[in-house]
């Protein structure tokens, strides 16, 4: 794990939180919190401990972007913005988006450019009613990025990707969720409290199984409907060889609650 101060990291009760923790700047991302935000994920892959993640940001903001202080022409700095996606936004994207246990992410406030694509990749995304997704990159001579310009046309259609896009018009909590951008959209003072119930029940949860559940419902997006019904096959029968499914079935027939391990 990165020692870094600009991710605060906890495992409990198979959470994982990961804080984006330089509120000042609005959570936006410089080199360091990308590493160590790369560093949460990938412990989030190889712990076993780790059944579930849940992503958050300290402060009044989620995360607005990449921090373009890193980015003033006046300063002299002028990159090639291919390598830096290349190098530290699509290897951020590829990690949420591959592992196969549930990301939930909790949007506290404003959630601007690639922070806004980043809350929009995660499994199950809840928002405080007050914040906002914001298309920024347009403001700025960009394009969408962190998978944006992929996930905004299949979850509300090209019609309201392009308007969002192109306007970078702010769009609220609410009117997110009811487009089926996220989840859903509770009251400021209540989000981190649902956050955490939900997280906690997902990692009590059987992790194998549910990881594979994300995995099917992902290749759907590419699966003709036939490639589709042998990927659930297979993945049934790899979950049927669970522990976990085991264990759900015996405890339906002994009418208790299962105890998942998650293998
Ligand atoms: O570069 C690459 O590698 C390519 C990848 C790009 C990915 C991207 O994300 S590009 C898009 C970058 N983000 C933006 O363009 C958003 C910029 N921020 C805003 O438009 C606004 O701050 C917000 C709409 C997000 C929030 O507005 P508001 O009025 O609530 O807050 P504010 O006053 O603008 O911001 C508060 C502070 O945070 C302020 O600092 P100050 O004046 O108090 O010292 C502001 O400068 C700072 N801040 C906010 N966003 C950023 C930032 N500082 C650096 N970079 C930011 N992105």
């Amino acid at each position: 794990m990165s020692d870094s101060d600009t991710i605060l990291s906890s495992l409990a009760d198979g959470v994982l939180r990961l804080t984006l923790n330089r509120p000042d700047k609005l959570n936006s991302f410089n080199e360091e919190m990308h590493l160590a935000l790369r560093a949460g994920f990938e412990r989030a892959h190889n712990d076993p401990e780790v059944r579930t993640v849940l992503l958050t940001g300290a402060g009044r903001g989620f995360c607005a972007g990449q921090d373009l202080s890193d980015r003033d022409p006046r300063k002299g700095v002028k990159l090639d913005l291919g390598h830096t996606i290349e190098t530290f936004y699509n290897p951020l994207l590829r990690l949420i988006r591959s592992l196969e246990k549930p990301v939930i992410c909790a949007v506290n406030g404003v959630a601007a450019g690639a922070g806004a694509n980043i809350a929009f990749a995660c499994d199950i995304t809840l928002a405080a009613r007050s914040a906002r997704f914001i298309q920024a990159f347009s403001k700025i001579g960009l394009v969408p990025d962190s998978g944006g310009t992929w996930s905004l046309p299949r979850l509300i259609g090209e019609a309201r990707a392009k308007a969002l896009a192109l306007t970078a018009e702010p769009l609220g909590a609410e009117k997110a969720a009811d487009w089926g951008l996220i989840w859903k959209a509770v009251d400021d003072a209540t989000l981190m409290d649902e956050a955490n119930a939900l997280a906690v029940q997902l990692a009590a949860g059987p992790t194998k199984g549910l990881g594979l559940t994300k995995r099917a419902i992902q290749a759907a997006a590419s699966n003709t409907f036939d490639e589709q019904l042998d990927l659930e096959r297979d993945l049934q029968r790899e979950a049927g060889a669970s522990a976990d499914y085991a264990e759900g079935v015996v405890a339906f027939f002994e009418k208790r609650k299962p105890e998942f391990t998650g293998r």
